[in-house]
Parts: structure tokens; C-alpha cells; sequence
């Protein structure tokens, strides 16, 4: 009897925050943007509350998109050319249908559709806040000339209220900043306002000089 009423208390939470499908598949992204988040902690050997402070209760935006099967392949390009502006990306390929390339050293690599898996991108407040470890990653989509193809992009992004820059305790005078620290809903107003174009917003956000980084590192 005690278990049932367990049953009936936890499926009434589980239908609630499954309202629709969309929902429910956002909030388990977002449960595994906060795991992945705590590996990529790990990885760089900073506390798990750096990062965790900025990404608990993050601004999070999905984008989805309909590429339409097209003729000339040649003459047009699906997406343009970017670097995202989230920490990670989690992309789901809809439809299986390739397109996505990265750039690595300066050649465009085709990523080969794997089934069931999702494709995660490094995003430019990755680069920032791991002070350049990882690199957010440049990456385009092209046509196909039969098929249509649909994918749906999660961003995870800091809260508003965060600011962007280098994790803290990852700097020092033997690590200087690379980048400037801002507020996250500056860092998003002047991203949204520039044209998306391979990691030029990246760049501005670049610490230019030596004497630029001591005195930054030196007024913390
Ligand atoms: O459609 C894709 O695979 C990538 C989409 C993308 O790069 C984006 O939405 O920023």
C-alpha cells in the first residue's frame, strides 16, 4: 500500500514536469549539461561550485532548424561559418542527415552522423572560463541536394546574473587571463548584435596585450 502510494506521489511528479515531450526532453539535456559540466570541472582541476555558480539556473536557448533539400549544393551553405557563444551545445541531428563540418586546422572535416548519439559543441564561454584549454569549436553546415535535413541545438549558457571570464583559480602571473571578464546579459547583448560569423565575437573578447593582463590579474 505504502509503495503504491510512493508510485502514485512520484508519477504524479513525473507526469507534471512531463507535460510535453519537449519539456521533458529540455530539462534531461539539462541534466546532462550539469554532468558533462562536472567532467569538464574534473578535467580542468577547478572546484565544481566555480563552475556550478555559473551554470545552476543558466540561461538556456534552443534553436531548431529546417534545412530544405537544394538543388546547387555548391552555390549556397546551410548554416554560415560560427562558433557558438554558450559554454556547450548539445545538438541532436533529427533526422540523421550529415551536413555538420568542423574546422581543424584550417580544413572543413565532415562529422559522420552517429545514430542515437548527440554531438556536443565547445562553445566560446568555454574557451573564455577554461582561459583557452578548450577551444570553442568553428563548425557549418552544407545542403543536400535530396534530402531535408532538421537538427535541434541546445545552448547552455550562464545565468544572466554571472559574469564571464577566466575561472579564477586557474589564473596566476605564470597564467596570465586571455580574456576579459563581462556580465553575462552584456556578454549576450553583444554577441546577439554582431553578425554570426566564424569566432569573430570570440576575438573582441581577447586580452590584447601583457601589460592588459597584469593589470587585469592585478586588480582581482
Ligand atoms: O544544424 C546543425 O547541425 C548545426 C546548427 C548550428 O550550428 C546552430 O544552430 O548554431
Amino acid at each position: 500500500m505504502e509503495c503504491a502510494c510512493l508510485h502514485l506521489f512520484f508519477s504524479y511528479f513525473f507526469i507534471s514536469a512531463c507535460r510535453n515531450p519537449l519539456e521533458c526532453y529540455l530539462l534531461e539535456l539539462q541534466r546532462l549539461a550539469m554532468k558533462l559540466l562536472g567532467f569538464i570541472a574534473e578535467a580542468l582541476k577547478v572546484e565544481l561550485k566555480e563552475i556550478e555558480e555559473m551554470f545552476d539556473d543558466g540561461f538556456q536557448s534552443v534553436r531548431m532548424t529546417n534545412y530544405p533539400p537544394c538543388p546547387q549544393p555548391e552555390l549556397a551553405i546551410g548554416f554560415r561559418p560560427h562558433s557558438d557563444g554558450a559554454g556547450i551545445t548539445i545538438l541532436n541531428q533529427v533526422n540523421g542527415v550529415d551536413g555538420l563540418q568542423i574546422k581543424k586546422d584550417g580544413v572543413w572535416i565532415p562529422m559522420k552522423f552517429i545514430p542515437d548519439a548527440l554531438v556536443v559543441n565547445v562553445g566560446d564561454i568555454l574557451e573564455i572560463l577554461s582561459n583557452g584549454v578548450y577551444k570553442s569549436v568553428e563548425h557549418r553546415v552544407t545542403t543536400n541536394p535530396e534530402k531535408e535535413r532538421i537538427s535541434v541545438a541546445f545552448f547552455v549558457c550562464p545565468k544572466l546574473e554571472a559574469e564571464v571570464g577566466p575561472v579564477t583559480s586557474l589564473i596566476s602571473p605564470q597564467n596570465p587571463p586571455l580574456f576579459r571578464r563581462t556580465g553575462m546579459e552584456k556578454y549576450c547583448k553583444d554577441f546577439f548584435s554582431r553578425k554570426l560569423h566564424a569566432k569573430s565575437f570570440l576575438e573582441t573578447m581577447k586580452i590584447e596585450s601583457t601589460e592588459e593582463a597584469t593589470q587585469l590579474h592585478g586588480s582581482r
